[in-house]
C-alpha cells in the first residue's frame, strides 16, 4: 500500500516536471498554461491595437487572451470637448480584441487624471454644480459604454479614488459630489450595459488604509444593490514593496466582500525609486539623474535573477488563489513599452514586464507556465 503510494508520488513529480519542460519547449504559451486559472491580459498602446507594432502584436496574440486600453479610452483622449468624442483609436482597440477573440476591458470611465479639461468646470474655470456634473458624468459614461455594449467584457468604472491613508482623494468629482460620485458612476455604467462587468481599480492596494477604505466602499455599493463585480489591484510593484503577505491580505479582504479580484496593471520595476511613497501617482516627477539609471545596457545576472524570483513569487500567489482571481493583466507588452521607463523620471531603462526588448519571453515565463501546469495534474 505504502509502496504504491510512493510510486504514484514519484510518477507525479516526474510527469509534472517533464510535462512542463516539453510544453515550454513546444512553444506553450501563458494563455494556454493559465487557461483554467484566470484570464491573462495585457495593456496595449495604439501602435499595437492598430497593428503597426507587428512584433508586439505577435506576442500579444500568442500569449494573452485579454486586452485593456492603455490610454485611448481616457476622457482627455476619447472625449476632449463636451460635444466632441474621438472614437477612432478606441474603435480600433475593440476591433483588435474582437478579431483575436480576446476578453476586452475598458479603462477607465471616471478618473481625475488625464481628465478632459472641460469635464468639471464651466467656461470661467469654476466648478460646475452637482447637477451639471452628474449630467456630464452620465452623458460621458452612457455614450461610451453604449457604443461598445456587448463587446466589452468589463469596465474600470472608477480609477484611483482612495489615498494611502484611506481618505477619499480630493478630486474635482469629490469636491463637487462627495463620495456619491462613485455609486453614481457605477449606476450609470450599469444602466448603459446591464451585462458588462464593473470594476473599481486602484494602486498600492496592499496599504492597510486603502485596503480598509476599499472594503468599506465595496460593501456600501453592495448593500445599496449597486453592481460591482471585481476589485482591480493594479500591481505596480517594486523589488522591496509591497510585502507579499500584505498584498495577499488585501486580496483576501477584497474577496471577503464577495467580489472577484483582478490584478490589473502588473509590472515589477527594478530601478531605484526617487521616492518610494509615490505609489503609481502619475503626477509625480523627478529630474533625471544618471545614478538613478543604473542598468542602461542590461541587467546584471544577480539582479535579473532576483527580479525573476520576485515576479515568480507573485504568480505563485496568484495561482494559489486562482479561484478568487478572474484576470491578471500586465501593464505593457515588452520592456520598452512600459511607462516605467519615463516615470517618475524620464529617460531611464527599466525591465518591468514579461517580455524583453527583443520581444523574447523572459525566463520567468517558463517558470509561470511550469507552475500552472504542475497545479493542473492531479491523480
Ligand atoms: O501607462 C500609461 C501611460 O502611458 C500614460 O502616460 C499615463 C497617463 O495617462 O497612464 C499610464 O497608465 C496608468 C493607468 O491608466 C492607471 N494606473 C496607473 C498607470 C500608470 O501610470
Amino acid at each position: 500500500m505504502k509502496l504504491k503510494r510512493i510510486i504514484l508520488l514519484l510518477l507525479t513529480v516526474m510527469f509534472s516536471f517533464s510535462y512542463g519542460e516539453v510544453f515550454a519547449k513546444d512553444g506553450n504559451s501563458l494563455k494556454k498554461a493559465l487557461k483554467n486559472k484566470f484570464l491573462i491580459g495585457v495593456s496595449v498602446n495604439t501602435r499595437q491595437s492598430s497593428g503597426k507594432d507587428v512584433a508586439a502584436v505577435e506576442v500579444v496574440k500568442k500569449n494573452f487572451n485579454s486586452i485593456v486600453a492603455e490610454n485611448c479610452m481616457k476622457s482627455s483622449v476619447i472625449h476632449p470637448k463636451e460635444n466632441k468624442y474621438n472614437f477612432t483609436q478606441a474603435d480600433e482597440f475593440v476591433s483588435f480584441g474582437e478579431s483575436n477573440q480576446m476578453a476586452i476591458i475598458g479603462h477607465c470611465l471616471i478618473w481625475h487624471s488625464q481628465l478632459a479639461p472641460w469635464f468639471c468646470v464651466d467656461k470661467n474655470g469654476n466648478n460646475v454644480s452637482p447637477e451639471v456634473l452628474k449630467k456630464r458624468m452620465k452623458d460621458h459614461i452612457t455614450t461610451i459604454v453604449k457604443r461598445y455594449k456587448g463587446r466589452i467584457k468589463g469596465w474600470d468604472v472608477v480609477n484611483e479614488a482612495i489615498e494611502d491613508n484611506g481618505a477619499y482623494r480630493k478630486t474635482k468629482f469629490y469636491e463637487i459630489l462627495g463620495e456619491e460620485y462613485i455609486p453614481l458612476a457605477f449606476q450609470y455604467a450599469h444602466e448603459a450595459d446591464p451585462n458588462a462587468e464593473l470594476y473599481y481599480n486602484d494602486y498600492s492596494m496592499a496599504q492597510p488604509g486603502r485596503r480598509e477604505a476599499v472594503v468599506k466602499m465595496v460593501n456600501d455599493l453592495k448593500r445599496r444593490g449597486i453592481r460591482i463585480d471585481a476589485v482591480g489591484m493594479q500591481g505596480h510593484i517594486g523589488m522591496d514593496y509591497p510585502k507579499i503577505s500584505e498584498f495577499e491580505k488585501s486580496m483576501l479582504a477584497f474577496a471577503g466582500t464577495g467580489v472577484k479580484i483582478m490584478i490589473t496593471e502588473l509590472d515589477l520595476t527594478v530601478i531605484p525609486s526617487p521616492n518610494p511613497n509615490v505609489g503609481a501617482e502619475v503626477s509625480a516627477s523627478f529630474e533625471y539623474k544618471k545614478e538613478m539609471n543604473p542598468y542602461p545596457d542590461g541587467l546584471p545576472e544577480e539582479v535579473s535573477k532576483a527580479w525573476t524570483e520576485r515576479m515568480n513569487d507573485f504568480f505563485r500567489l496568484f495561482l494559489k488563489h486562482h479561484n478568487l482571481i478572474t484576470r491578471v493583466t500586465l501593464w505593457g507588452v515588452a520592456d520598452q513599452n512600459s511607462w516605467r521607463n519615463d516615470w517618475p523620471m524620464r529617460g531611464r531603462t527599466d525591465y518591468p514586464l514579461l517580455f524583453d526588448r527583443n520581444y523574447q519571453p523572459k525566463p520567468v515565463v517558463d517558470l509561470i507556465i511550469k507552475e500552472a501546469e504542475k497545479n493542473k495534474i492531479s491523480f
